[in-house]
């Protein structure tokens, strides 16, 4: 007699969760020169001249604007390397980080 072995159907899928996605976001101020905060959203974040442009004026009429979204360590450096590139020009441009939904 020989005994049939009867492989499980079930394929074992481990559940992956995609890492969440965290926003950086730049807050309006009174004293960073408009164009130097273009400067600084192309720089960082490798916008082109036009879109720089619609993030700063949305941040200065509206008070903040969304830049871009990233995994948390990318959203977290590049928003202390632009902040950190206001304060060594003297200005208190500002960006901050959220965690998305
Ligand atoms: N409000 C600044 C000015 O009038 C320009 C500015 C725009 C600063 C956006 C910061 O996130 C900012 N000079």
């Amino acid at each position: 007699m020989s005994d049939t072995i009867v492989k499980p159907r079930t394929k074992v899928r481990p559940k992956t969760q995609r890492p969440r996605l965290h926003k950086v976001i730049l807050f309006n101020d009174d004293f960073t020169p408009r164009e130097f905060v273009v400067r600084v959203l192309r720089s960082v974040f490798g916008l082109g001249e036009e879109q720089a442009y619609r993030i700063m004026i949305t941040a200065h009429s509206r008070g903040l604007c969304v830049v871009a979204v990233f995994t948390r360590d990318v959203a977290e450096t590049k928003a202390s390397e632009a902040t950190q590139a206001g304060r060594q020009a003297g200005y208190p441009l500002f960006f901050g980080t959220e965690p998305e939904q």
